[in-house]
């Protein structure tokens, strides 16, 4: 583990509504609700949390580049971003940080261009249909991958 000691979380497009945002399928927990859970889960294991939403594919880059020499890892949900983006999965790779992808949804019950993923490729994970919990296992299993 480096001084930092820190984990970037990543929540794509629309993710900001969790909690209203179709709640038969995301669940009624907020986004500040995922955050402090992630928190949570990360402080038991000596990590602390850098959380960033955005709807703009370009500011999801900006924030996955930015994570080079701020955070020893990612946690990312690139909700739709996830099956479009050559960018998204061009920055995970470039930084080369542990990524783990979850999905609240299990996207592979789900219509059939959602279970294509760019950046699963790039993940030492990934965690779908859990809902919040697959943010916990997520930074659970960084953690543990940060420190073995
Ligand atoms: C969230 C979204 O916004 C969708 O575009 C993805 C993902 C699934 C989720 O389950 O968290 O297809």
């Amino acid at each position: 583990m480096t001084e930092t000691s820190r984990l970037l979380i990543v929540h794509g497009p629309n993710l900001n509504l969790l909690g209203t945002r179709e709640p038969g399928i995301y669940g009624t927990a907020t986004l500040d609700d995922v955050n402090d859970l992630c928190r949570a889960a990360a402080a038991q294991r000596g990590f602390e949390v850098d959380a960033v939403q955005s709807n703009h594919e370009g500011d999801l880059v900006d924030a996955i580049q930015a994570a080079r020499g701020t955070a020893e890892g990612i946690v990312i949900n690139p909700a739709a971003y996830t099956h479009t983006s050559v960018a998204v999965a061009d920055a995970l790779a470039a930084v080369g940080l542990p990524v783990v992808e979850v999905h609240m949804s299990n996207v592979h019950a789900r219509e059939p261009f959602r279970r294509h993923s760019y950046v699963s490729p790039h993940a030492a994970a990934v965690i779908a249909g859990a809902g919040p919990s697959g943010y916990r296992f997520a930074v659970e299993h960084l953690t543990a991958l940060l420190r073995d």
